[in-house]
């Protein structure tokens, strides 16, 4: 499963920690409280980690328990706080006509490529998408999204360089409707250093939406990006409470040896997790699966 064993190989770092703790000891109280140091490391979080150790000791493992069991053990439990978090996202029938999808994320978290990849995604089940170059700041943005509408031969609308970005979406949507679009994908600009401005800017992105449809934006997707470390909790406070946000993304967990990060973000925010990114080209957006996501954060083989 080559998905499986890219994700599998980008966690080894932290899988290995895990193991390291575990190997050759006895399941004792010590031993307990080197697997929460170990998942604590991998970015699951003091309380999640906290409550894993705990269930492994009121669970009373036999002494001789293999490391293998343990982890297995492991593998049913944190599966079982992230399956309610998977989401149908690539699966679903698209409910509207258009569908709205609004990307949101701060700059370089991966929104352009991740709007790209979603576009392939649906392309390839028979939508037609456009994509609206809504980050009208970087003229080097508008050319990212563009090269990807070529390469994945979809409409494209683009903003002048500089343009009101209320106007270009209103404008994008009409042309969505003249085109017979039946997916729209926004993608905005992400720049934090001007937070009350790009704050104020999305929020009239969502109002323009809302004149041609008040059911809109169908889906508000914050793109995070999977190597940021704990502050990726105050982008998510951020847009949550200024924006409102439908799902996560989490991009980048090709490269992370933090991937633990996912376990404690969904909870404390409640979020389903839409999909993550693996990988820098089309095919690397896949839909989040608790159980294959969470073997190989802890480095076990998955069964068919
Ligand atoms: N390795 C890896 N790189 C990614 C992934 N998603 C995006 N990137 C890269 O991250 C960088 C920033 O992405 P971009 O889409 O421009 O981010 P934006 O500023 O939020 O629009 C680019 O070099 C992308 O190729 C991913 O899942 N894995
Ligand atoms: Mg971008």
């Amino acid at each position: 499963m080559a998905f499986f064993d890219k994700i599998k190989n980008a966690f080894h770092r932290t899988s290995e920690k895990i193991s390291i703790s575990l190997a050759g000891k006895k399941v004792d109280d010590n031993f307990v409280q080197e697997i929460e140091e170990a998942l604590i490391m991998a970015d699951l979080g003091v309380e999640t980690a906290a409550e894993l150790a705990k269930k492994i000791s009121s669970r009373k493992f036999p002494r001789e328990t293999t490391e293998f069991e343990v982890k297995q053990f492991l593998v049913s439990e944190i599966c079982s706080l992230l399956k309610p978090y998977e989401s149908r996202f690539f699966g679903e029938n698209l409910l509207h006509n258009p569908e709205i999808i609004l990307v949101i994320g701060v700059n370089g978290n991966g929104k352009t490529t991740t709007v790209a990849k979603i576009a392939h995604i649906f392309k390839t089940s028979g939508y037609k998408p456009l994509l609206v170059a809504a980050d009208t700041f970087r003229a080097a943005a508008i050319d990212q999204l563009k090269y990807w509408s070529e390469k994945i031969s979809t409409n494209i609308y683009i903003g002048k360089e500089g343009a009101d970005v209320a106007g270009v979406v209103y404008d994008a949507l009409k042309q969505a409707s003249a085109n017979a679009n039946d997916l729209v994908l926004i993608d905005t600009a992400g720049r934090m250093q001007n937070r009350c401005d790009l704050l104020d800017e999305l929020e009239k992105i969502k109002r323009v939406i809302k004149k041609l449809d008040e059911s809109a934006p169908h889906k508000v997707v914050l793109v995070l990006d999977g190597l940021t470390g704990q502050s990726v909790h105050g982008q998510v406070d951020v847009f949550l409470r200024h924006i409102g946000v439908d799902g996560l993304i989490v991009t980048k967990l090709d490269g992370t040896a933090k991937g633990g990060a996912i376990v404690p973000l969904v909870l404390r925010y409640n979020l389903p997790v839409l999909a993550i990114g693996i990988g820098e080209s089309l095919e690397d957006l896949r839909p989040f699966d608790a159980y294959l996501y969470t073997s190989a954060l802890l480095g076990m083989p998955v069964g068919e």
